[in-house]
């Protein structure tokens, strides 16, 4: 009610534009004459806020009558990126405010890039989230996301003398997409104690946690539309305050102020911000806190919902689906046994069935180092029944299995959720299995990696089928039609309009203009005038001119030793010493590069800060070489986020997916390039291998060595004699002399390939990266073969959705149906 009463469903340009100066002029009080791009953005936000609040009421006010069962999603990250354009886009109405905003002079791409993103999450993981929302609502699941409302997003990133920098991201200033709901408050625990005694009238032993500390959840409610349905589903943030109001009054009034006012800040501690940290576990009691603090405010809401419809506990798991985003809400089992048992006076067995049909566990990495695990004293200290909980879930589990294995008591040590170390540690990927209904991969390879190491032993005591795969995919509303409004419009031009984009199959139909040569022409011009905008970002934000029409090398990901932009940046710099000993003419004949990346390290990741330091080093001297000119170019980009993906993906000739086999669970951003008509190189791992599957192992430049292979390759490292690529060699030499610049700062670089047991495999898999590339040049050099490999591609990339992906989850895991969203008003 704070933005204005009327929520008029405008229609036309003058209506939009009678809606957003009204915004302008009252809710922002703005007179028009000083409107600028900021004012225009928020006046156009409210205008199509107001739109979505509309259908959002519609679609909670129908599910709650309708009551089917419903799905959450639990994730610690959602990676959203820009809302605006995406409503605008979901409403049907972009067209309609474009030239409504030209008529008050502006353009379009000015007042949508006003808005900042929300970055509340680190990479794949978190914008795999994003993407599962818009396919949720899009069609039509009764779907709730569920996270916490995080003060601070993943930090900007700023590269100063070719350092990282890392500046905090304070996003909330101004975001006209949430909503505040203080009648949603919910008052979680920490810390305290277990008192049991036994309850006379029905002898039963009963457990009390008592005398913590109290933080209060409150939850912010986020609008997500579907793509031209009626269904807008529901992301609920949750944001930490201290309980009982702004001060803890007694202490206010007894004159400890300043520990009052501790408190609070202690309670807004918790959901300030996210952590920077992808793929490496570090254990901080804060994370747990976080952990803990959003699982039971989601839990507390979930099962608040239920007990509305007053059935029956055992109907519990026909009513709701709950799904892990990785461990990180593995909390939310013992929380739910908690709540059952302890509050609500259930059997433990009874309750314990319902908790595992309630759940389900996507897996999103093999990676030992990013496997969570918790100590059992700091779990004691601050969820001391949590543990007592886990400790009986463990006895139940271990004995189940030495009565169905008794001869093999080995297994025990091995499966147990305790881990036997100093000081003890609970395995929270073991209790997501154990208490969950089914585990999912979220490619094959990767399931078939779950299955057959972390996970073996499991396999073998609850049977295959609690294991399955469900490959990843993407909005194509976001990452085709939004990011590449050309490309969408072309196809949807020959496919009879854009219903493509609700069923991405229908790509297959693009096949057939293959050899038409107006389309081949019209499809080429896209790219091109993709890459243009893309140089253009180059110069404005760096200074450096490159040729649209050079070859765009691009890798965007966040920067990890095992994603492998070392191998990329080694490559660059053995490219670079070949055109540095030919002669003029020879070079003029050669394919022109501009290799790009662009990702951010973990602030406390050192190694990857060195690669970021190096390549951005690189840069300096190549682009700065009269001799080379446009024969190469070496770019970092700055702060790479969602918004510059939408800007980045539409641009690449070639992307690079080059993790060593084995370690990249899936990728998304591998889906992402195909479908904007890039191909790529790329190992035999994560989704590479489903994508060269379905596009044709012609459309795609594989090199490397396989996962199968990648054990004994890492034990030769230790035990055989090591040679390196004379190619490599020479690479590390010129870095090493100083070429450039300041050689020590990259030695520890170069050692983790010649020293250290080259545990990713730099040196195994140079020769054949830097044959690819050669091949890629090639293959550049004759457009017309190059326009049919990427035209074939896009049309076989219809699997890759991640509207398929809810399908197969909803069939497989869930067991929900969609909800028609009826438009009754
Ligand atoms: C505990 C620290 C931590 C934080 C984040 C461990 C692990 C993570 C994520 C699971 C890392 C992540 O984003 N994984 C990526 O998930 C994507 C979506 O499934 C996959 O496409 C990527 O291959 C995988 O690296």
């Amino acid at each position: 009610e704070a933005y204005g009463q009327s929520a008029k469903e405008f229609t036309t340009k003058d209506e939009f534009e009678a809606e957003a100066v009204k915004h302008i002029e009252t809710t922002l009080a703005r007179s028009l004459f000083n409107c600028d791009e900021a004012a225009a953005y928020a006046g156009t936000a409210l205008a199509f806020r107001d739109r979505l609040i509309i259908e959002w009421n519609k679609t909670q006010q129908n599910q709650t009558f309708a009551n089917p069962k419903r799905v959450y999603y639990l994730s610690l990250e959602f990676l959203m990126g820009r809302a605006l354009d995406n409503a605008m886009l979901n409403v049907g109405l972009k067209d309609i405010a474009k030239e409504g905003l030209s008529d008050l002079g502006f353009r379009m791409e000015d007042i949508v890039s006003q808005e900042r993103d929300a970055a509340l999450g680190n990479g794949g993981l978190g914008r795999l989230a994003a993407c599962f929302l818009d396919s949720m609502a899009s069609l039509n699941y009764p779907a709730w996301g569920y996270g916490l409302r995080y003060k601070y997003g993943i930090f900007k990133q700023e590269i100063i003398d070719g350092y990282q920098v890392e500046i905090p991201d304070y996003w909330l200033d101004f975001n006209p997409w949430e909503f505040p709901r203080h009648d949603v408050a919910v008052d979680i625990q920490f810390y305290g104690n277990v008192r049991k005694y036994m309850d006379e009238s029905t002898g039963k032993q009963v457990s009390v946690w008592e005398n913590g500390e109290i933080v209060t959840a409150v939850a912010f409610d986020v609008p997500i539309p579907g793509y031209q349905t009626a269904t807008t589903n529901n992301l609920r943030l949750w944001s930490s305050k201290a309980s009982g109001g702004e001060f803890d009054f007694q202490k206010f009034n007894s004159g400890d102020y300043e520990s009052s006012v501790a408190d609070q800040q202690r309670a807004e501690t918790i959901s300030a911000v996210l952590y920077p940290n992808d793929n490496l576990d570090r254990g901080k009691e804060l994370r747990l806190k976080q952990q803990y603090f959003w699982c039971a405010a989601s839990l507390f809401d979930i099962v608040r919902r239920f007990k509305k419809s007053k059935k029956a506990w055992k109907e519990f798991p026909s009513q709701v689906a709950i799904q892990l985003n990785d461990t990180h809400p593995t909390l939310a089992i013992p929380e739910l046994q908690r709540i059952l048992v302890d509050i609500e006076g259930l059997e433990w067995d009874e309750a314990w069935s319902i908790v595992q049909n309630t759940f389900g566990y996507t897996n999103h990495t093999v990676m030992p180092e990013a496997l969570e695990k918790w100590s059992v004293p700091l779990l004691q200290y601050l969820l001391p029944r949590h543990l007592q909980i886990i400790y009986d879930i463990n006895l139940n589990f271990l004995q189940y299995v030495e009565r169905t294995f008794p001869k093999e008591r080995e297994m025990l040590g091995r499966v147990s959720i305790i881990e036997e170390s100093q000081p003890k540690m609970v395995r929270m990927a073991y209790l997501a299995v154990i208490g969950s209904h089914k585990v999912n991969g979220v490619a094959e390879l990767h399931s078939d990696l779950v299955r057959t190491t972390i996970f073996k032993d499991f396999v073998k005591i609850y049977g295959p089928d609690k294991f399955t795969n469900v490959t990843n995919g993407i909005t194509p509303r976001r990452w085709l039609h939004q990011a590449n409004p050309r490309l969408s419009d072309l196809i949807a031009s020959k496919l009879g309009g854009h219903d493509f984009l609700k069923d991405l199959t229908m790509l297959n139909q693009v096949e057939k203009y293959v050899d038409d040569k107006a389309f081949r022409k019209e499809f080429q011009e896209i790219k091109y005038a993709n890459k243009v905008r893309l140089a253009k970002y180059i110069k404005d934000t760096m200074g450096v001119s490159v040729n649209p029409a050079a070859l765009f090398d691009i890798q965007v990901k966040r920067i990890h030793e095992y994603k492998r932009q070392q191998l990329n940046i080694f490559g660059v710099i053995h490219r670079y010493l070949t055109l540095k000993k030919m002669s003029p003419e020879e070079r003029k004949k050669v394919t022109p590069r501009v290799s790009i990346f662009g990702g951010k390290a973990a602030p406390g990741y050192w190694q990857a800060k060195n690669i970021i330091h190096l390549i951005n080093a690189v840069g300096k001297v190549v682009n700065a070489d009269k001799e080379i000119g446009d024969a190469l170019k070496v770019i970092f980009l700055e702060d790479y986020n969602v918004s510059k993906a939408e800007i980045i993906t539409p641009a690449s000739d070639i992307s690079e997916h080059i993790s060593t086999a084995g370690t990249e669970a899936s990728g998304t951003s591998n889906m992402k390039f195909v479908l904007n008509g890039g191909l790529i190189i790329g190992t035999c791992d994560g989704a590479n291998i489903e994508i060269t599957r379905e596009i044709g192992e012609q459309n795609i430049f594989l090199f490397g060595n396989l996962a199968e292979d990648v054990e004994d390759l890492r034990h030769a490292h230790f035990y055989s004699e090591f040679h390196l690529d004379d190619d490599l060699a020479a690479v590390f030499k010129a870095i090493r002399e100083g070429m450039f610049g300041d050689a020590e700062s990259f030695t520890a670089l170069v050692n983790s390939v010649t020293d250290h047991g080259d545990y990713y495999l730099v040196s195994d898999d140079f020769h054949s990266y830097v044959e690819t590339h050669k091949l890629i040049d090639e293959a550049y050099q004759s457009q017309e073969e190059w326009v049919t490999k990427c035209i074939t591609a896009v049309s076989r990339m219809g699997f890759f959705t991640s509207d398929r992906c809810i399908d197969e989850y909803a069939e497989m895991i869930w067991n929900v149906e969609p909800l028609n969203p009826k438009v009754n008003g």
